[in-house]
């Protein structure tokens, strides 16, 4: 059985998802999204930085963290070859630049903007750190709408997995970034959260 530590809204999005476009049973136990919880030596043990998500796979006595990296492992074993190029292609390396894109270049400064807030609250804002967060979240919700073009999907008519990656990044940026997301990332970001597996892992 699969079982996800999550908390609503944070990166655990991603492999939930991703199990209900594939069908794949789990099951979530959420947790106290507190700083005092995450603190925990209990929650510590599982998680070493305190973060969610974590994946704990009992069929293979696995436990992981890093929410791309479940996306990754959940298709390679479970997914039949289905939401990704086939590895050592051109198009496999693509969608893998995307779905490191999505968390270490695009998540990255926005998740930044909610630490800040969360250990500066108040005066103790630095405003420059927050406004140059902001600028590298817009800019890499430009490069995605750049790329995406006329697509329907990130590598073209096909949806995969990147599309979740890169999805919850677009989440966090339509939720964080002051001006909203830039008008050529909308029909994208409409087309991924109207997906009903989306939907569901969300609600
Ligand atoms: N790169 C990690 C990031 C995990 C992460 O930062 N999770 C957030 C919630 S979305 C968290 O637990 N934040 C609490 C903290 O950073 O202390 C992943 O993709 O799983």
């Amino acid at each position: 059985m699969i079982r996800f530590y999550h908390a609503p809204g944070t990166r655990g999005v991603r492999p939930i998802w991703l199990c209900e476009e594939l069908g794949i049973d789990y099951e979530v136990e959420m947790i106290e999204f507190t700083q005092e919880f995450r603190a925990t030596p209990e929650w510590r043990r599982i998680s070493p930085l305190g973060k969610v998500p974590v994946l704990v796979d009992t069929a293979n006595d696995l436990l992981m963290y890093e929410s791309c990296a479940m996306v990754q492992y959940l298709i390679d074993c479970y997914g039949e070859g289905q939401l990704q190029p086939m590895l050592g292609t051109p198009e496999h390396a693509i969608y893998q630049q995307w779905n490191w894109f999505a968390e270490s270049t695009f998540a990255r400064p926005i998740g930044e903007i909610v630490n800040h807030s969360r250990e500066f609250p108040g005066e103790k804002r630095i405003p420059a750190v927050v406004a140059e967060m902001q600028n590298r979240g817009e800019q890499c919700a430009i490069a995605v709408g750049d790329a995406i073009g006329d697509k329907a999907f990130i590598l073209g008519d096909d949806f995969s997995a990147a599309d979740i990656n890169l999805g919850y990044s677009i989440m966090l940026a339509d939720r964080f970034l002051p001006n909203g997301l830039p008008e050529s990332i909308k029909p994208y970001w409409q087309r991924l959260s109207s997906r009903p597996g989306f939907i569901r892992a969300t609600s």
